[in-house]
């Protein structure tokens, strides 16, 4: 719990540990309730720290058994200890051992951080200060040390027993008094590693096995844990660990180092999952997978994620952070890779629209709430509240920047000097884009601003064509708005690819410049803004042509350039970047969306625009990607029209204007959508590859257009579909379809989709996820009663996520509905959360990072409800942090 006086962690302050820890000997004997760990830390004092420095350890709710210092009990007074901490005011300036016992109560682990239950399971989360829940140590990510543990457990309840590395001894006890028949496994971990990577994993769980050969011809054992009876439900995660670990080979020349990889699938995990030295441990949510009860997407987050942990083998545990406010350089790297990875491994175009649909709905909020942050930062209360869009899905485009700033061989050359350089360390970012620099011989100084200055810069083009001189002039400027901190912003660095496209596609780009360096620059369709403002000329334009900016989204900013509308139509229609031939089409529909939303606001009906539903029926008969023309249709969503808006956002005249467009869509591209629907209907066997997927993404979004136009034929087809569906995209496409109109049919579907899946719960999530969603006005209530609903529990992440994230991310209207009951309720649960799990309730709680930009009325009740949190005295330091600031 954090008191009002607490201090904030600084960047500056900043100091390398006094003491090293060189090994760590664990010995852990699983219990329930009563779990007891040894530790033997080999401590000695460090180099570059403070000589004479007291050695303070951290401890979290620890009970303390047993301490000897150089295997013999201290002298009264020579250590103090409290469940906090442990400190020792003069230790000894030489090497000696520091013998700890601690115990630990794992069932009632419900803050799932530390050593807790999942189900009958024993297992570990420390990332960022978990390590400190099970025992005493230096809990930084620059303190590393190497790990042997022994793991001891009654063999009827932990068959398995797992640690980091490689598994070195196993055997049986002899059977104790209480008749409980036990054994042991010792594992070791020959790399040194930070405190937060450490894991162990006990209980009864069914397996997948197979094997990878790394190029230099080591063996790897691969297992993947899972609930009994749920194995075959691992195997497309498998598939995807062995495609990662190819790929990491050929693209970044990483290969993996140990005789073992595991991962542990789980039910109960306050994240996605967790990339601990060879024992991956997983939120089953991105493990388990089948046909029928995975969606595509399902699919293809399994395998980022799979692909993200694996990834951090080299990025986050053999070159590790610093310090927290370092956490970018594992995490946004990792993302970066994983992308990467995820584009090869599918459309590379489909794949990068959504990453940036996602980078805008979470991270651009973000950075233009009271929550934004750098990308580094320079302070926290929290750390646990730093696990955010901007450190992951920023830091990653920011990663791409660089890329597009300094050419693929630089980049290449720079990632594996960083390897060479900082392998086994602790780094920094100045280390990182330090090799970059070097590889490239850029002075890469201002474009490191990317990662001090937070908030989405704004970049403004205004153009002028001159068709007797045969010149388009491209006028660019940037602007950044204060945030939490920050009044003041310096020029970001901004590499604007773009393109001139005319009738007939893009224009070769011949520029008025004597300058030639700056002339190939801009020639090569990648012109850097680094500046507050800079013009171009093109030379030898024969027409007007339409532009084409931002291609590929070469940066994460804000882009304002009043196109004509013939121009988006010609961008729809021909330009060569699909980024910003999507980019054209969304362009299109927020502008018809921002101007209903006015005009609903003013009490008028929207304007129907032909020339739009025209643009969509080329895409429809000409596209030769169904993945990509689903994109294409697919509008922006409610969240993105509201960030266009900007402020004063009244929700329920966005969801009336979308709702507007979707159905003249649907009306006017009727028989497109219907012989799409009819072309792309499933034939021959399944398979999750990105084709299929495409396939169906198209039907289905053809589907609910269908059903926004002619609601009757529509919920025909969606019936029918429902009824005889046999992937889950398909199924939960045809619910999603149905339940756009209240009434008796979707609350038949509802049901039979309840039976037909009662026994999964990752399944069930998505049918409380579905309700939590929908735009109703009883939606609230139906949440509440969903709450008492037996499949619900709020002690588990998925669950709470499903149901109250869902709702408080994922439905605009009633979230903020105008009487202020979507905020009471989500307060009252962060409220009933936060003594439990305080993570999930701080997560949670952000979900009320862009109240300042809503209408009066719903603001003050927003704000209100904020309130009511923060006069509270007790609140966990994760929710505290969480209300200050969003009020602050
Ligand atoms: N490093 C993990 C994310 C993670 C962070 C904190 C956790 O604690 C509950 C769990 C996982 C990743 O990037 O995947
Ligand atoms: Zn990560």
């Amino acid at each position: 719990m954090r008191t009002d006086s607490a201090e904030p962690v600084r960047l500056k302050d900043y100091k390398a540990p006094d003491y090293l820890i060189d090994s760590v000997d664990l010995n852990v004997k699983l219990h329930p309730t009563a779990a007891r760990v040894v530790s033997r830390l080999s401590i000695r004092p460090n180099p570059n720290g403070r000589p004479d420095a007291a050695l303070i350890l951290d401890g979290d709710g620890l009970i303390v058994k047993s301490i000897a210092i150089d295997r013999a009990a201290p002298a009264d007074g020579v250590v103090v200890v409290s469940p906090q901490q442990l400190a020792l005011a003069n230790p000894p300036q030489r090497p000696f051992t520091l013998d700890v016992e601690t115990e630990v109560n794992p069932t009632a682990n419900s803050r799932l951080m530390g050593l807790f239950r999942s189900g009958s399971a024993y297992c570990t989360q420390c990332e960022p200060e978990g390590f400190r829940r099970i025992t005493f140590f230096l809990d930084r990510p620059d303190v590393l040390s190497v790990y042997t543990v022994r793991l001891e457990a009654s063999r009827a309840e932990a068959p398995l027993l797992l640690a980091n590395g490689n598994l070195v001894e196993a055997g049986e006890l002899a059977t104790g008094e209480d008749g409980v028949a036990r054994h042991y496994a010792v594992w070791h971990d020959p790399f040194p590693k930070p405190s937060y990577l450490f894991a162990l994993v006990g209980g009864d769980l069914g397996s997948i096995h197979d094997a990878f050969l790394t190029r230099s011809g080591r063996r790897v054992a691969l297992g993947i844990y899972v609930e009994h009876g749920k194995e075959p439900l691992a195997a497309y995660a498998m598939d995807s660990l062995k495609r990662a670990m190819a790929w990491d080979e050929t693209a970044f020349g990483r290969e993996y180092d140990l005789d073992v990889f595991n991962i542990v699938a789980v039910s109960d995990f306050n994240m996605g999952a967790m990339e601990n030295k060879g024992l991956n441990i997983f939120n089953d949510k991105y493990v388990l997978a089948s046909p029928a009860t995975a969606t595509d997407a399902d699919y293809a987050h399994i395998e980022a994620v799979i692909a993200h942990e694996y990834f951090h083998n080299w990025t986050g545990n053999r070159i590790t952070c610093r310090d927290w406010f370092q956490l970018c350089l594992k995490e946004g790297l990792t993302v970066f890779r994983d992308h990467e990875f995820s584009s090869d491994m599918r459309s590379r175009a489909v794949h990068r629209i959504a990453d940036v649909r996602a980078l805008r709905a979470a991270q651009f909020p973000e950075d233009a709430g009271p929550l934004a942050h750098n990308v580094r930062p320079e302070t926290y209360y929290e750390i646990n509240n730093f696990y955010t869009a901007t450190i992951y899905e920023k830091g990653a485009e920011v990663i791409r920047m660089l890329k597009v700033l300094i050419g693929a061989e630089s980049f290449s050359r720079g990632m594996d000097l960083y390897f060479e350089r900082y392998d086994g360390t602790a780094a920094t970012v100045e280390d990182f884009i330090s090799c970059f620099a070097e590889a490239s011989g850029r002075d890469l100084s201002d474009f490191f601003r990317w990662y001090r200055q937070s908030g989405t810069p704004l970049l403004e083009a205004a153009s002028s064509y001159d068709a007797s001189a045969g010149t388009f002039t491209l006028h660019l400027e940037q602007s950044s708005k204060p945030t939490p901190g920050q009044d003041h912003k310096e020029p970001f660095v901004i590499p604007v690819a773009l393109g001139l496209v005319g009738p007939d596609g893009d224009l070769p780009l011949k520029t008025e410049t004597d300058n030639a360096a700056s002339a190939r620059e801009i020639e090569s369709g990648v012109f850097v803004l680094s500046t507050p403002q800079r013009t171009i000329i093109f030379r030898d334009v024969e027409s007007r042509p339409a532009l084409s900016i931002l291609r590929g989204f070469s940066a994460p900013v804000r882009l304002d350039y009043a196109a004509s509308e013939a121009d988006l139509i010609r961008l729809i229609a021909r330009d060569s970047d699909s980024f910003t031939r999507w980019q054209a089409a969304q362009t299109y529909a927020s502008r018809l969306l921002t101007r209903a939303v006015a005009d609903i606001g003013a009490g008028k009906s929207p304007a129907e625009d032909y020339d739009f539903v025209d643009a969509l029926a080329s895409v429809l008969t000409e596209s030769a990607d169904p993945a990509y023309a689903a994109q294409m249709i697919t509008l922006p969503s409610e969240a993105d029209i509201a960030r266009d808006i900007g402020e004063n956002i009244d929700p329920d005249a966005i969801h009336a204007a979308r709702f507007g467009l979707r159905r003249a869509i649907g009306k006017g591209l009727s028989s497109h959508l219907h012989t799409v629907y009819a072309r792309l209907a499933p034939d021959g066997p399944y398979s999750p590859d990105a084709a299929a997927a495409g396939r169906r993404a198209l039907r289905n979004a053809a589907l609910d257009l269908l059903c926004a136009g002619e609601p009757e034929e529509g919920a025909a087809l969606a019936s029918r579909q429902f009824a005889s569906a046999d992937t889950m995209t398909d199924e939960i496409a045809a619910l999603g379809a149905l339940a756009q109109t209240p009434g008796e049919t979707r609350e038949a579907a509802l049901k039979t989709f309840y039976r037909r899946h009662a026994h999964d719960a990752l399944v069930v999530d998505k049918w409380f996820a579905l309700q939590a969603m929908l735009p109703d006005a009883d939606t609230l209530s139906r949440i509440k009663d969903l709450t008492g609903h037996p499949a619900f529990s709020f002690a588990n992440p998925n669950r709470v996520r499903s149901l109250v994230g869902a709702f408080a991310t994922g439905n605009l209207t009633r979230f903020n509905a105008a009487d202020g009951s979507g905020f009471d309720f989500v307060v009252e649960i962060v409220l009933c959360l936060d003594p439990k799990n305080p993570q999930v309730a701080a997560r949670l709680l952000s979900a009320f990072k862009s109240w300042r930009t809503l209408e009066p009325g719903r603001k003050a009740l927003a704000e209100a409800a904020l309130r009511r949190i923060a006069v509270r005295d007790v609140l966990s330091a994760d929710v505290r942090d969480i209300v200050d600031r969003s009020l602050g």
